[in-house]
Parts: structure tokens; C-alpha cells; sequence
């Protein structure tokens, strides 16, 4: 496959693949397994946007900590499988290139693809297909487009499972999610309302809100920055930082790390599961652009 300028494809950290971008709207890597982005800093943006685990494996089949993992085709622990990868097999599945292109502003255009195989039918009997583009630049856009290639209804949960890199977790505010319900997974998955204005971590805080299309803005003042999550096609979010006892108990995550990220996730999941008719397709998309705070 022949790369634009400012495109490899190299073998990165555990012998895995990843293509990287360098060019003058930005650089990033992203790497097969899982089709997963670990790095986007657009140019002149001194901080790293996405944030990864300096504790975060690299091998064969094992999930990345950090980036955009892509979950699918369920979110979280597997309905009736408590044996089954949090999060579906998407995210440790080696992905192929469609194809690989740039504009003359030195955005990149990715398209990544994952079909149902001997390997994912063993664990789902339901033939799809999953692109995952991505458009990298000055922002970021990411979409999954899921097509029922089956017979039968095929019911799923997704997730771009994205973390960002703050200063300081307790001193970030999130906003867009005022009134929406939610279900707290610190506290039995129970139903409650988010009756602040906005949301503020001073615990280990796992939330998934439901019915809630809305964008989502992530307040940083000790990076001065706003980071935004505009989205289609995805009806949930969700807001997680695992705090310090969850930190300590995740071999791939640093126990002093959990100050200086926060998960904001673009989601279908629980009552906004997708159920796509045969031959039918959905697309989930985020788009996520970095600006400077004002005043
Ligand atoms: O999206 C939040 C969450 O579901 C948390 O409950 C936590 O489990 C996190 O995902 C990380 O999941 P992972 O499987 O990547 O360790």
C-alpha cells in the first residue's frame, strides 16, 4: 500500500503495528490491534490531547491503556459472560488499512476495517462489518460505521472509550450533561439525575448517562484549555476516572496516575444499545476540537 508523505507504517512498541503521522496539521499514531489511536496533538498545541498509561501494555491481543480504544460489540462486562473481555473484542482484534490518504492541508484520512471471522463468530454468531475512519488534523474526527452483514437483528453496545490528559483531575469541570440521567457505577449502577450544572471528580466517578446526544466540554484551567466532543449517532455518555484505589488495582495503570486523566466517551450502550435490521448499517461518530481558554 503506497502512504501519503508524512505517513508510516512501522512496528511499534511489543512488535505491534502502528501507522504514524507527522505532518504540518499534526502528528499522531494509531495502531492496528483494535484500530486504536494512542496519540493525536494537533500543531501548536504544546500538551498532548489524548492520554496514555505509562503503565499500558503492548502485546498481542492485549488491551492498550490510553488513546481511543474502540469497544464493541459490547460495552463494559458482557451480559452473561463474565468470562468475556470488558469492553467486546474489537479493541485487541488486528484491524486492516482500507486506505490511507492526506489533503493538501496535511489532514489524514484513515479507514480501518474488522469483519466477522472464524475468531469473532466463535464468540458472536453474527456476520458484520466495522469501519472505523478517521479524519486527523487540526481536529479530530473518528466514526465507527457498523453494517449487519447477517440474517437476523443484531443488537450491540459501542464506545470510543477516549481519554484526555488534564492538569489536575479535581480541578476540571465537564459540561453538557446538566439534567441527564445516569447510571452510577460507583454506587450499584443506580439510575440518578446530574443535577449540577457540571460535573466535578472528587471521588472515582464512573457514569454512564443515557439519552443524551449532546456535546460534551471538558474545562481545563491548568492546561487553559477547552477540549469539545461533538457527536452523532451515539445516545449515552459516559465520564470515568478510576481515583486511587481503582488506579492501584489495574496492573496497566500507574497508581499516581489518575490526576492526570479523565475518561469522556462516546457511547450506545444499556437502553441506547443499537439494533441494526439485516443489511442495515449505523454510524457513531465524535469529533473532538482543542481551543485555548478564554480570559
Ligand atoms: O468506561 C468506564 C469503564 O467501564 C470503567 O468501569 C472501567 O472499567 C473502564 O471502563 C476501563 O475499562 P478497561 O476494560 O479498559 O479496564
Amino acid at each position: 500500500m503506497t502512504l501519503p508523505s508524512g505517513v508510516r507504517l512501522e512496528t511499534g512498541p511489543g512488535g505491534l503495528d502502528r501507522l504514524s503521522v507527522e505532518t504540518t496539521a499534526c502528528t499522531a499514531e494509531l495502531f492496528l490491534q483494535g484500530a486504536h489511536l494512542c496519540r493525536w496533538q494537533p500543531a501548536g498545541h504544546p500538551h498532548p490531547v489524548l492520554w496514555m498509561s505509562r503503565a499500558s501494555r503492548f502485546e498481542a491481543g492485549a488491551p492498550i491503556r490510553g488513546g481511543v480504544p474502540v469497544c464493541f460489540p459490547w460495552f463494559g462486562p458482557r451480559a452473561g459472560d463474565a468470562a468475556a473481555p470488558p469492553h467486546g473484542f474489537a479493541r485487541t482484534r488486528p484491524w486492516a488499512i482500507e486506505s490511507v490518504s492526506s489533503t493538501p492541508g496535511g489532514e489524514v484520512d484513515m479507514r480501518l476495517v474488522l469483519r466477522a471471522d472464524a475468531a469473532t463468530l466463535a464468540i458472536v454468531q453474527q456476520a458484520f462489518s466495522a469501519v472505523f475512519s478517521l479524519r486527523l488534523g487540526h481536529t479530530l474526527r473518528m466514526a465507527l460505521e457498523v453494517t449487519n452483514d447477517g440474517a437476523e437483528a443484531f443488537r450491540f453496545e459501542e464506545a470510543l472509550h477516549t481519554y484526555f490528559t488534564v492538569a489536575d483531575v479535581r480541578q476540571v469541570s465537564v459540561d453538557g450533561l446538566a439534567g441527564a440521567t445516569y447510571l452510577d457505577k460507583t454506587d450499584g449502577g443506580r439510575r440518578k439525575t446530574q443535577s449540577e450544572p457540571v460535573v466535578r471528580i472528587a471521588a472515582e466517578t464512573d457514569r454512564l448517562y443515557l439519552d443524551t446526544t449532546a456535546g460534551v466540554s471538558l474545562i481545563d484551567p491548568g492546561l487553559a484549555r477547552r477540549i469539545t466532543v461533538e457527536k452523532t449517532g451515539s445516545a449515552s455518555s459516559v465520564v470515568w476516572n478510576p481515583w486511587i484505589a481503582k488506579s492501584r488495582a489495574m496492573p496497566d495503570f500507574g497508581d499516581d496516575e489518575w490526576p492526570e486523566m479523565i475518561c469522556i466517551e462516546t457511547v450506545n450502550a444499556v437502553d441506547n444499545a443499537v439494533v441494526l435490521a439485516p443489511g442495515a448499517c449505523h454510524e457513531l461518530s465524535a469529533t473532538v476540537t482543542v481551543t485555548a481558554l478564554e480570559g
